[in-house]
């Protein structure tokens, strides 16, 4: 009797620890540096993001940059800002997840998971109104030089002063064009008004 119950345990143990990776790869996070605190490179912004337009600046208008060493960001010491006194089209800061990287090939293999993306964002007084959207890009099997995209959408925050957390869920089966295979997802923070303030923080893609 003993024996069968350590036996049971045993194989209990063993499924513990084959379960484990399954439930850790459900939940790693597939953004690097979600919560922008990270600038190895001191440029003032957020490694691993990019801004579009590129030569957008750090410090005169129109801004992109880390607030850094700051006790009101939505998560740890630093946030990013974008803002502008006038001005046409969107500002955006941008994630690029390419093809070849581990967080890409875990969204690929799992294509009817459900990604979550989510982040906080908060309007200055000024106004001001942002989003959080992806973008992604897909390959036709047919022709590889033919690129289709599909764009995945938070609604429009208009909060002043204060954190709001913005979310929008998905899966690629879903919304994957046919005889196409995913390539690319861009996740961009974006300020849509043409004057203002927008602060974003605690970013993350996820499979739920
Ligand atoms: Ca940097
Ligand atoms: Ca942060």
């Amino acid at each position: 009797m003993k024996t069968t119950a350590t036996a049971i345990a045993g194989v209990l143990i063993f499924l513990g620890f084959a379960i484990l990776p399954l439930l850790a790869a459900e939940t790693q996070e597939l953004l690097k540096n979600a919560d922008f605190e990270e600038d190895r490179n001191g440029d003032g912004r957020a490694d691993h993001w990019f801004s579009y337009p590129n030569s957008l600046s750090t410090s005169s208008d129109p801004v992109i940059r880390t607030v850094r060493e700051t006790n009101d960001a939505a998560s740890g010491k630093s946030y990013i800002q974008i803002s502008r006194s006038s001005g046409k089209g969107t500002l955006n800061f941008s994630q690029h997840i390419p093809l070849q990287t581990p967080e890409l090939q875990a969204i690929r293999s799992n294509p009817g998971g459900t990604l979550a993306l989510k982040g906080k964002i908060r309007n200055g007084p000024d106004g001001g109104n942002a989003a959080i959207f992806a973008i992604l890009i897909f390959q036709s099997t047919n022709d590889p030089s033919r690129k289709l995209t599909e764009k995945v959408t938070t609604p429009i925050v208009s909060a002043i002063n204060q954190w709001e957390e913005v979310c929008i869920t998905f899966k690629v089966a879903d919304i994957i064009p046919p005889n196409s295979e995913l390539i690319a997802i861009d996740v961009n923070l974006q300020l849509i008004s043409s004057k203002g303030s927008a602060d974003f923080d605690d970013f993350s893609l996820k499979f739920e």
